[in-house]
């Protein structure tokens, strides 16, 4: 054959593939061959690691044939297009999502077991992408799946971190951080993109040049650049043939790094110089609600900002060329949080300095393209950035701010003339001995679209934090609920409940949520309650087995299993928690035990390294553990664990064998909440406030199937100038036995005073979190969740009926709400690749 023909023959094969097929003997087949001939295994050195590597690789492939589909669909009728801009996506595991999602979970299994192996097994193969510290991250990876499966035209930009969430190791009862180097070992489910790399300029000045047309042009000259080179990592849709995709991007140093230093004989410091350009995308910050003003932060920051804007108009030209006319309509961009705000003023850069645009014609496209997420209403999470290191850093960025706050200002001024009081409260500059620029002021002008992730939240957004902002623009403002993706968080992490629910109502709810209404029907069905207690049960077991493995605790299978898993925070107040756990301690002690409720208490999640009060929670927590565990009079009635380095892949075992969820936030501190979404739909039932999210849980399932406690938003308020927990320990007894307990140093015997920083949290009249006042409700209320227990039938039907009514809490929901009134994009199906 001549070279002509056989090239010939390779185009045309190349953009009409046939489909690789999605049976067992298919799967097998390409397996076998990944494992002999790619990377070089044969039966004698059979390992699960090289199993896992075979196995993602041929499943990768494809990913990529529907990856390629989608693509060419999107440009086929030149669709419009969102952008989620994050700092942080927690994506957990991409196994088992990849093979539920393409639907080849079946012929995975038969795949894994004709080697003999169990697909847990090599799962175990594979770290968590951990790139994000809580709920922020998850919920970006949960909108990713549910993009996907929408079908909408929707792509993540974010960071290739070297080092994500740290490991927690508890030693002693201590957290201990460990580093996360999650990709040494290599990441087969990314895609290296070297020719979409984009240069990201920082330091420097600003030279003003004539330009032709006699303009004042700024030159920003005298820069340190740094590369950020993308890796894609595909985003499955749920059967339906779309595979959408997550940009990550990694720093790397310019080849023409420090030039001077080199000339000027300094070899070895030009070559350091490398390490930090490409320090910025090393580490994930571990903070999770506390701002820490870092200036690698900030690099981090524009970094993935410019990055992900210069690629898009990169795209957007070699589409259209340099006419930007219809570049606002059909582009949109998701800020989650204002991590990545910095893309208000580098988007008036880009469009201005780079592509000659006019002030007026730049805002127009920036400020109705970018929204704008609010993730917390705690003071302390609100970035601000002090002037003279953005100077710095950005100084182009700085005066485009400066000139984004004086028009806004005078907006301001024209609508409240001569309310001084007002510009200063509402300027994006803080004024000050450092001013300081407020990121969520420049991402509320910048952008048409402000949202909460809560009703509660966004209407405490409006009332509080942003009121002078409502007032001027009210038409910007609104809620999204969030919501949990019900692949990972039913299908994939139930199986047997899934199969349950399947056999009942049929597949459908995969895919729409709110299918799930139809098992109300069966709650009072005996043969199906029934079943669903053995689900319960098997999955109690695998939790169980988890505790035992990871804390050396058992478990009693009897017990409720009341759990609690999150970041460690004083608002969140795990505190709470222990101390009705020692109040359950002390009523055994004291013989008070009268038709007790076995109860397994289970605590985890990560204290910030730098936050000192949560982590001597920790302490407590373990050190409560310790004593009550090893005391027999505890046997089968009590039980305290602290789980060790919580993340999304033991989340995936903890929600589906938990009884009871626990949400018992200070009300008006905790956005949302999706933790609680995730346990609700796997059938636990909720003890919690009236905080973020719970409130439309309890709306949703009922309040005869929530047990509610606590002070609600407005009372806390209002107990605040007169919070006297003095008082309110001396008159409730119970809680006078705890703090004495405490006090005596019962769980530090060897520690002396080692807990007092968090007895003079709870005793303190200012403590923001009110500990105290709604110890008794709590209380009050666990015991009611311990009569409940005692009858099967009835938290069985209750059970039932979370599960059923947790629908409206599908990502689904949320992102068809962002498309609807933020986005407004339209769904674009692929061909489908022939199977
Ligand atoms: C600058 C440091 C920093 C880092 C993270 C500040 C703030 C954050 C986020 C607010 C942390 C976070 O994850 N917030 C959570 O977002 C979830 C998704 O919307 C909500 O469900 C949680 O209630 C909220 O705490």
């Amino acid at each position: 054959m001549d070279v002509k023909t056989l090239q010939k023959d390779f185009e045309a094969s190349l953009t009409d593939l046939p489909p690789l097929g999605m049976d067992v003997h298919s799967l097998v087949e390409d397996f076998r061959r990944y494992y002999s001939h790619t990377l070089g295994r044969d039966r004698h050195s059979r390992s699960a690691h090289y199993a896992y590597q075979a196995l993602v690789l041929s499943i990768r492939d494809r990913l990529m044939e529907r990856w390629q589909h989608t693509r060419y669909a999107y440009d086929e009728v030149d669709a419009s297009h969102a952008y989620y801009l994050s700092l942080e996506f927690l994506m957990g595991r991409a196994l088992g999502n990849a093979a539920l999602n393409l639907g080849l979970d079946e012929a995975t299994e038969l795949t894994v077991r004709c080697l003999g192996m169990e697909l847990e097994e090599l799962a175990e193969s594979e770290q968590d992408a951990g790139l994000g510290n809580g709920g922020l991250g998850r919920l970006a990876a949960c909108f990713l799946d549910s993009c996907a499966t929408l079908q909408l035209p929707v792509t993540g930009y974010g960071m290739r971190y070297e080092y994500g969430m740290f490991r927690q190791v508890i030693t002693a009862g201590e957290q201990i951080e460990e580093p996360d180097h999650w990709l040494r070992e290599g990441n087969p489910w990314e895609l290296e993109r070297p020719e979409y790399t984009q240069r990201v300029r920082f330091g420097g000045r600003i030279e003003w040049q004539h330009n032709n047309q006699g303009k004042q042009q700024p030159r920003w000259v005298e820069t340190h650049d740094v590369l950020a080179v993308p890796y894609d990592v595909p985003i499955p849709g749920y059967r339906n043939g779309t595979v959408n995709t997550l940009r990550l991007w990694q720093a790397s140093a310019t080849d023409e790094f420090n030039l001077g230093e080199f000339n000027a004989g300094f070899y070895p410091e030009s070559v350091a110089a490398k390490t930090s350009a490409e320090q910025i995308t090393l580490v994930l910050y571990p903070n999770d609600a506390s701002e820490s003003g870092k200036e690698l932060r900030l690099r981090q920051q524009y970094f993935l900002a410019s990055a992900s804007l210069q690629d898009i108009i990169a795209r957007w030209i070699g589409i259209h060329g340099h006419d930007f006319t219809n570049f606002a309509e059909k582009n949109r961009f998701q800020l989650n949080d204002t991590h990545p705000s910095c893309a208000v003023p580098e988007l008036m850069r880009l469009l201005m300095d780079e592509h000659s645009m006019g002030w007026d014609e730049a805002w127009r496209i920036t400020s109705t393209t970018m929204a704008y997420t609010n993730h917390t209403l705690l003071p302390e999470a609100l970035e601000r950035w002090s002037v003279p290191t953005f100077k710095r850093l950005l100084p182009r960025l700085l005066d485009i701010i400066y000139e984004i706050n004086a028009r806004f200002l005078a907006v301001v001024a024209q609508r409240w003339p001569g309310d001084i009081a007002r510009q200063r409260r509402m300027s994006i500059i803080e004024e000050g001995s450092t001013p300081q620029v407020r990121m969520a002021y420049l991402a509320i002008a910048g952008s048409f679209s402000v949202n909460g992730v809560a009703a509660l939240h966004s209407k405490l957004l409006t009332e509080g934090l942003f009121n002078d902002f409502f007032a001027l623009w009210p038409e910007k403002f609104n809620n999204k609920t969030n919501g949990v993706t019900p692949r990972r968080w039913l299908a994939l992490c139930n199986p047997t409940l899934s199969r349950l629910i399947t056999d009942t109502i049929g597949e459908g709810w995969v895919a729409d949520l709110s299918q799930l209404t139809e098992l109300a029907q069966y709650a009072n069905n005996p043969d199906f309650c029934n079943r669903w207690q053995k689900v319960k049960l098997l999955n109690k077991q695998r939790l169980a087995e988890m505790v035992e493995a990871d804390c050396g605790v058992s478990f009693n299978l009897e017990a409720i299993f009341d759990v609690q898993v999150k970041r460690i925070h004083e608002y969140k107040r795990q505190l709470l928690n222990v101390l009705h756990v020692i109040h359950l301690y002390d009523r055994l002690k004291r013989g008070d035990s009268d038709d007790w409720t076995p109860r397994c208490v289970l605590i985890g999640g990560k204290a910030a390294p730098g936050y000192f009060i949560a982590k001597r929670i920790i302490k407590l927590i373990n050190n409560v553990a310790a004593v009550i565990n090893a005391d027999p009079i505890t046997t089968d009635r009590l039980r305290l664990a602290f789980l060790p380095n919580y993340r999304v892949t033991t989340m995936e075992i903890i929600a589906p064998g938990s009884d009871l969820s626990e949400q018992v936030s200070t009300a008006g501190k905790e956005a949302s909440g999706t933790g609680n979404m995730k346990f609700m739909m796997n059938g636990a039932l909720t003890i919690g406030t009236l905080d973020g999210a719970n409130i439309e849980i309890r709306e949703e399932v009922g309040e005869e199937n929530f047990f509610l406690f606590g002070m609600s938003a407005a009372e806390v308020n209002v107990m605040r100038s007169h919070y006297d927990p003095a008082a309110i320990i001396a008159a409730d007894e119970d809680l006078l036995r705890v703090m004495q307990l405490l006090r005596c140093g019962h769980f530090n015997q060897f520690e002396p005073g080692i807990f007092d920083p968090l007895l003079h949290a709870i005793t303190n009249p200012d403590d923001l979190w009110m500990t105290a006042a709604d110890f008794r409700s709590y209380v009050d209320t666990q015991q009611r969740v311990a009569e409940a227990f005692r009858d099967k039938e009835r938290v069985t039907r209750m059970s039932i009926l979370n599960t059923a009514t947790s629908g409206r809490f599908s990502s689904d929901r949320t992102i068809s709400e962002y498309n609807r009134d933020i986005w407004k994009l339209k769904s674009v199906a692929p061909v489908t690749v022939e199977e």
